[in-house]
């Protein structure tokens, strides 16, 4: 779970979730929303999520655009992990 994946293994995970790239080392999305409110909401929803399982997404909000990445710092690149933390994205914004 804590270990980088490797290349090969990326590339798998990759196909598993088709609303995220790979940007500088990290799993890359970002999100649209009808308003600051509701972007904000969905922080916020994601933060008492990432608490749980004290895995933690770099966010980054610009008005109703919030910009996700996902690293383990811990491990020096991506995690299965930030995979599950990119399920919880997609899942909380409704969409698997
Ligand atoms: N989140 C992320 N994205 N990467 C980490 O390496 C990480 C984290 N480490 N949340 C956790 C907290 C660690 O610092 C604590 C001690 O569990």
């Amino acid at each position: 779970m804590t270990q980088a994946l490797t290349p090969d293994q990326l590339t798998d995970a990759l196909e598993t979730l088709p609303r995220w790239s790979l940007k500088d080392g990290k799993l890359h999305r970002t999100m649209k929303f009808g308003s600051f409110s509701e972007a904000l909401a969905f922080m916020v929803r994601l933060g008492i999520e990432a608490e749980k399982s004290d895995h933690h997404p770099e966010l980054f909000n610009v008005y109703s655009t919030v910009t996700v990445e996902l690293t383990t710092h811990d491990a020096g690149g991506i995690t299965m992990l930030d995979v599950a933390l990119a399920e919880a994205v997609d899942r909380l914004a409704g969409e698997a």
